[in-house]
């Protein structure tokens, strides 16, 4: 992929990311409202500083411990989270032994096709490189046990109406763990009722979705996925007592620091 963000401009991040959304929506692989969604995303991360926070990093914790320890883990894609985040997230799903399924909201028979191309490149791209602190003799094994799903879903999510119901029945419907990125609120709801874990992914700790979730991470996806994982390197047990609403309330605290100090 190549974009025009300059190393040396003090937005470089932001830009870069931008770059590959911008890339993203030419390649035919976004939603119309791709976006407006990433520049909401952006905003709350604006007034979180631009890091992960320290709740953040204890949900990233939680969440690896989730995924090590799950019969079926599958991570959900979409066209932002490809955009964005797709290789550390495909090493996640090698580390943690899940599947990745690509689930959109707005779905076209061309969206799903684009997005699936992409996929499989990434798959490639990362099994040639094994990353560092993992062992390079199984990295080939583990990247090609992943499953790539989404392109003939034979299943929908209970409760939900129309194509964003359509899934996998041996993909998101069999998991008891799904870590779904940038989700809708519907679909959180739809997804918790049936009693999986949920992980989230939201910038917004206000959302329905944020709300919901059994573990919430109010960060940006792509640190999100390097930071996972790091983690899934050597994750922890689960917290049984996780409060999620705790995690939420010190996203809101540190954007209340912020908003003080400025
Ligand atoms: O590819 P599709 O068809 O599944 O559509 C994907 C989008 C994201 C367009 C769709 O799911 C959507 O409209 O999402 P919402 O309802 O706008 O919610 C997106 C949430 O993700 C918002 O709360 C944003 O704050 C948050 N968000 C946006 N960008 C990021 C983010 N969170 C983490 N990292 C980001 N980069």
């Amino acid at each position: 992929m190549s974009h025009a963000a300059d190393p040396s401009h003090p937005r470089y991040k932001s830009l870069l990311a931008r770059g590959k959304l911008e890339e993203a929506a030419e390649a035919g692989m976004l939603a119309a409202s791709a976006l407006i969604a990433h520049g909401r995303g952006e905003a709350f991360d604006y007034l979180l500083g631009e890091v992960t926070t320290e709740g953040a990093v204890r949900a990233t914790k939680e969440a690896a411990a989730r995924l090590a320890a799950a019969e079926r883990a599958v991570i959900s894609f979409n066209g932002n989270t490809m955009a964005l985040a797709s290789d550390d997230l495909l090493r996640c799903a090698a580390l943690a032994g899940a599947d990745v399924e690509i689930n959109i909201f707005y779905r076209t028979p061309e969206r799903m096709i684009a997005l699936m191309s992409f996929l499989e490149d990434a798959k490639v791209r990362i099994r040639n490189s094994t990353p560092q602190g993992v062992n390079d003799d199984g990295w080939g094994e583990m990247v090609d046990d992943v499953r790539l799903l989404g392109a003939s879903p034979d299943g929908r999510i209970p409760g939900l109406e129309g194509p964003r119901a359509n899934c996998h029945s041996d993909g998101m419907l069999a998991a008891d763990v799904l870590v779904v990125p940038l989700e809708d609120g519907d679909r959180c709801e739809a997804l918790v009722a049936m009693g999986v874990d949920v992980i989230v992914i939201d910038l917004n700790p206000m959302s329905r979705s944020a709300k919901m979730a059994t573990v919430t991470i109010v960060d940006e996806i792509s640190r999100f996925a390097e930071n996972l994982f790091e983690e899934l390197k050597n994750p922890g047990v689960i917290n049984r007592n996780w409060d999620n609403s705790a995690i939420l309330q010190s996203a809101l605290d540190c954007i209340n620091d912020n908003l003080t100090k400025s």
